[in-house]
């Protein structure tokens, strides 16, 4: 009989458009471990709450998030990928694991003390609870494995302790997972600022391409990108700009870097650029093409979230079942 697969569950916040970072960190990775796990994926609509949002956007964002995961190569039949709100246990068990969190644990959460810092005049109870909401997104699941970025360490960790700590009081109620967080490398860097990540909130529009960003743009953005004075395509420390935008051409090529500095021995940063920027736009053709027709049939779109909702919502039930039982709540 073959053996049950391992179950990886993760999760993206659907604020704003994704970029290379984003997709090169984690959703590459994601595709990949569709090969190994039972894979669940969530669009996390109901942590994107804890900041002010704009509903129509938000709805927006939710939807086109989804397109983009399935143009990248998510799989919803053999797999699960659906909208976070849409399975009301969610909720349900965040509500129990708050009840199993600690007021200590949560305001020593780096994320809530910088959200809390940027959104001084909306510090709410959702942004302070929001690592029981995601360790109940793990937990419902029996989760072995969690794919996440560096950022997401400290929540992976306190939902191990929570997993542990209703665990030691009632038994094996919860799979104790473990995170699966890529190396320190895996990190993309502003193309305006080789010594930041590229992040999609940069107030400069050119520190970042987005996986949806027209062909021109991406070809401007990369010639715009900041480099250094040496003129020679060569990995090493010191040369950020030019480290990072190996490490895409990389990325996007399977090519070594010992290929690369090959390839463009004697060849100035222009032509470079212009070759990374041209690559990454034509890898980038063939997801934004499957994106546009996924956007033009909505109504399909909604079917596939809500099947693979109500597929997670049979596995998130009977774990659900469980804590209700063991906490002590009739039936
Ligand atoms: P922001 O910086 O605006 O808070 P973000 O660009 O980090 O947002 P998220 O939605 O928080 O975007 O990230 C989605 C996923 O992509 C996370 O798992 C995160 O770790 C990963 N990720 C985001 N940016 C990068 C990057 N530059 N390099 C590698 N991984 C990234
Ligand atoms: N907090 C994460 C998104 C997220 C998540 C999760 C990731 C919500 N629930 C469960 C992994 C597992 C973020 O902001 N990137």
């Amino acid at each position: 009989m073959e053996q049950q697969r391992k179950r990886c569950f993760s999760a993206i916040q659907p604020t704003g458009q994704i970029n290379i970072g984003g997709y090169l960190g984690a959703v590459k990775n994601w595709i990949k471990l569709q090969e190994e796990f039972d894979c669940i994926y969530a669009v996390a609509d109901l942590h994107s709450i804890t900041v002010r949002q704009d509903p129509a956007l938000l709805r927006r964002n939710s939807l086109e998030m989804i397109a983009v995961l399935l143009a990248c190569g998510i799989d919803a039949d053999k797999h699960l990928l659906f909208l976070q709100s849409h399975v009301p246990a969610h909720t349900q068990l965040a509500w129990v694991l708050d009840c199993y969190t600690m007021y200590g644990e949560l305001g020593r959460m780096t994320q809530f003390k910088d959200k809390s810092a940027k959104n001084a005049d909306n510090i709410n109870a959702g942004l302070f609870t929001y690592p029981a909401l995601m360790a109940a997104d793990i937990l419902l699941y029996q989760t072995d494995v969690v794919p996440v970025g560096e950022d997401q360490r400290q929540h992976l960790e306190l939902t191990r302790i929570i997993a542990k700590r209703f665990n030691s009081v009632y038994g094996d109620v919860f799979t104790v997972p473990e995170g699966k967080i890529p190396e320190v490398g895996a990190k993309v860097r502003s193309l305006a600022d080789p010594t930041k990540k590229m992040s999609k909130s940069d107030e400069n529009e050119n520190a970042c391409v987005n996986l949806l960003d027209p062909r021109d743009v991406i070809i401007r953005k990369f010639k715009r990108a900041v480099t250094d004075s040496e003129a020679c395509v060569r990995y090493a420390e010191g040369k950020d700009g030019i480290n990072n935008l190996m490490s895409i051409y990389s990325a996007f090529t399977d090519k070594s870097y010992e290929q690369i500095e090959r390839e463009f021995e004697g060849r100035g940063y222009g032509e470079f650029k212009l070759a990374v920027a041209e690559t990454v736009a034509d890898g980038l053709k063939p997801i934004q093409e499957r994106f546009c027709a996924y956007m033009s049939d909505k109504a399909q779109l909604q079917q596939i979230c809500r099947d693979s909702a109500a597929r997670a919502d049979a596995l998130a039930q009977k774990t659900l079942r469980k804590v209700y039982k063991k906490v002590g709540f009739a039936v």
